[in-house]
């Protein structure tokens, strides 16, 4: 018998950067075939590349979650794996930090094109091979956004709340089925690109963000929770995990040293 029938397979969106990158490198080490995808192929070639050097498994697949035609053949072209188990959503971001009352529409409508229609595209088209699988995952990477709104934030939050009701529904709708719907919610992350695409690639102002925060979370720490969400026993499923740096109380309550 071959040996590859025992390889389980992870695909990973927004594996380009940040968290994706991450939970990637941490689901490789943890025994899974990894496809990496997202929209810059160098990137993550360089990253598979990484992976394979470290003697674990990655493929990757260029895609932008946004473009049902692309994801749908991507879909397709995994039916080389025996089985496609775990999918993480972690495509996504923030764009901007405008009040209601200023905020353009143009970054609403992309903010929900990325975190809501492009969640909703990869979960539709994979969900059935995660089903076949016979014991799947299906992971949403949300936000402690998708709970609690504070101010310049209504555009991104609206956002994260569609994302965390996509999870919530889905796990009512696969209730019975053999597959697990887990929402994890990062709350102050200090990645290399998330508050810099918020700013427009002011990195200045991005900087910050963090300023004065002692150890906001790294990208490692939150792949660590959907790493060990994941490799749960099956009929163990982490609903939703909340996580936050210790200097974060609430969403609006942030200890800063200056
Ligand atoms: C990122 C958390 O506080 O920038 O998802 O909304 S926050």
């Amino acid at each position: 018998m071959s040996t590859t029938t025992a390889i389980r397979t992870a695909v990973v969106t927004g594996a380009s950067s940040g968290i994706g990158a991450a939970t990637a490198r941490q689901l490789a080490a943890a025994g899974y075939h990894v496809v990496l995808t997202a929209r810059r192929k160098d990137r993550i070639e360089a990253l598979a590349a990484e992976i394979t050097a470290a003697g674990h498994s990655a493929a990757v697949h260029a895609l932008d979650v946004t473009d049902r035609a692309a994801v749908d053949a991507f879909a397709a072209s995994l039916d080389r794996y025996p089985s496609v188990d775990v999918l993480v959503n972690n495509a996504g971001g923030a764009l901007g930090v405008d009040p209601v009352a200023t905020g353009d529409p143009a970054d609403w409508r992309t903010m929900y094109e990325t975190n809501v229609i492009g969640t909703l595209n990869v979960t539709q088209a994979l969900l059935p091979a995660i089903t076949a699988s016979g014991d799947g995952t299906v992971v949403v990477l949300s936000s402690t956004a998708g709970h609690a709104t504070y101010e310049g934030g209504a555009g991104y939050v609206a956002a994260k709340n569609g994302a965390r009701v996509l999870a919530e529904t889905l796990r009512l709708e696969l209730v019975g089925r053999p597959v697990r719907v887990i929402e994890i919610a990062p709350g102050l992350v200090k990645t290399e690109e998330f508050a810099t695409t918020r700013f427009r690639g002011d990195t200045e102002r991005a900087a910050k963000v963090y300023e004065g925060v002692a150890a906001p979370l790294t990208a490692d720490d939150v792949a660590e929770t959907v790493t060990w969400a994941v490799t749960r026993p099956s009929h163990v499923n982490i609903d939703l995990l909340v996580v936050r740096p210790r200097a974060q109380a609430s969403n609006t309550k942030l200890h800063r040293e200056l």
